[in-house]
């Protein structure tokens, strides 16, 4: 079938008549993407703002990853781990070194990592900690979101995301973020607790930056009571928030940015989306030989997992942010970013709040949660040539690609509140 370009209109009844309805999209319909531009089917320009959730840190189709990826396509695709393939020990070995940790599980999506990380950590709970079998239980917070799967979802306090999919796999705690008392309070209370599972940032929840010591404090407290601190940077992670992890140290701005330092090093580490750049799924779980080594083989794997194609692309995608220095420029115009909407804020009742770290941010609107004003604002963005969508309620999350430029971003800054301007004048 010859595959013609479609106008909005007719991909959008497309996906109407012949799609499952479990997204409700912006009515923009993306056909092109170059770094932190993106096309939709008429030939309209746009800044991405969402970067796919953090997936395209390195810019829309980079060159360098797209060229690694078509080499590699063109030589092995896949293998299977029936039998070893000549990239996946490279990626291994690249990656561990980058993150420091002695070992990596491969996947493909963030889910799958998250699954993986709670199944070894679970393994390790039974045969390292000695808790008694089925009895293991992972602390995890109050409005995460760690994808989609029915366990992820179990422990899940969204309720779109969680009815109606039971019954729902046991032995999740959930806690308040950011609250070391009651994390402290449950390591005290239970000595089955294998594990406590924390985004370094809740994004989803509205790019909730937790105070300080936060998670430097929950590991000490992991520690104490020789329970797995398991940092899911899916999101984060990949130079998004101004370091190469979210759980690296505040290093100065150097060179340090291309290697984590670690300032809480995890236990297990669970990264996604930008491993890859966007350009295919690619996920991992790392840890070191004393966790990592309760996996034996035949425990676990996928048929995907590890194949040489993500291997090349997660290869040249952490080189990218490497020779890029990503992080950097996150760190640099992320402290930008919030600064002038801060400035901006301060005449402009509509907005109540900006938050964030290096380039993952989000403004609070100042409107009910039920309201439809965080949606109405982005479709007045998507007009004035910026995408961005609203996470929570009355919560839009703002994440470009880390090549923006600053010319660029202050571009989309004055394209946001010249919009939040005209929007407050338009708005009976
Ligand atoms: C959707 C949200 C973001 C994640 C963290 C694991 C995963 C994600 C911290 C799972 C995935 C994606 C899922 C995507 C939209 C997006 C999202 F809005 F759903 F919550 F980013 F905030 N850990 N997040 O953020 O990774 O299996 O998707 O590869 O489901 O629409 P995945």
């Amino acid at each position: 079938m010859s595959v013609l370009s479609s106008t909005t209109e007719e991909a959008i009844a497309l996906e109407e008549q012949y799609g499952a309805h479990n997204y409700h999209p912006l009515p923009v319909v993306l056909e092109k993407g170059r770094g932190v531009y993106v096309w939709d089917v008429e030939g309209k320009k746009y800044y991405d703002f969402l970067s796919a959730y953090s997936a395209v840190n390195q810019g829309h189709c980079h060159p360098k990853i797209i060229s690694a990826l078509t080499e590699q396509a063109h030589t092995l695709t896949l293998t299977s781990r029936a039998f070893y393939n000549d990239m996946l020990g490279k990626f291994e070995k690249y990656a561990t070194e980058t993150f420091h940790f002695d070992r990596l599980l491969p996947m493909n999506t963030g889910a799958e990592a998250v699954e993986t990380a709670l199944k070894i950590c679970r393994k390790w709970a039974y045969e390292k900690k000695g808790i008694p079998e089925n009895e293991a239980q992972v602390i995890v917070c109050e409005n995460n979101f760690h994808g989609r799967t029915t366990t992820i979802i179990s422990f899940s306090n969204d309720p779109v995301a969680r009815e109606n999919f039971g019954p729902y796999t046991q032995g999740f705690i959930k806690i308040p973020y950011d609250n070391l008392e009651a994390l402290q309070e449950v390591l005290e209370a239970d000595n089955n607790i294998a594990g406590f599972l924390v985004e370094p940032i809740q994004g989803e929840a509205g790019v909730y930056v937790p105070s300080d010591k936060y998670l430097k404090s929950a590991k000490t407290l992991c520690e104490e009571h020789n329970v797995l601190f398991i940092a899911d940077e899916v999101q984060t992670g990949v130079a998004r928030t101004g370091r190469l992890l979210a759980t690296c140290g505040n290093c100065s701005c150097t060179d340090k940015h291309c290697s984590a330092t670690p300032e809480v090093k995890p236990d297990i580490l669970i990264l996604g989306k930008a491993l890859s750049g966007g350009a295919y799924p690619v996920s991992a779980v790392l840890a070191d030989n004393p966790v990592m080594g309760v996996i034996r083989p035949g425990n676990h794997g996928s048929t995907f997992g590890g194949n040489p194609l993500a291997a090349a692309v997660g290869m040249a995608a952490l080189q990218v942010v490497k020779d890029e220095k990503l992080a950097q420029n996150a760190y640099v115009l992320g402290e930008i970013f919030r600064n002038e909407l801060e400035k901006f804020i301060t005449s402009c009742a509509l907005v109540k709040e900006v938050r964030g770290k290096g380039l993952l941010n989000a403004i609070v609107i100042n409107d009910t949660e039920d309201s439809s004003t965080a949606w109405d604002i982005c479709m007045a963005l998507k007009e004035n040539g910026l995408l961005a969508k609203p996470t929570h309620g009355n919560i839009i999350r703002f994440a470009p690609p880390l090549v923006i430029t600053e010319k660029q971003l202050r571009d989309c800054i004055s394209i946001i509140t010249d919009t939040l301007r005209a929007f407050v004048q338009n708005t009976p």
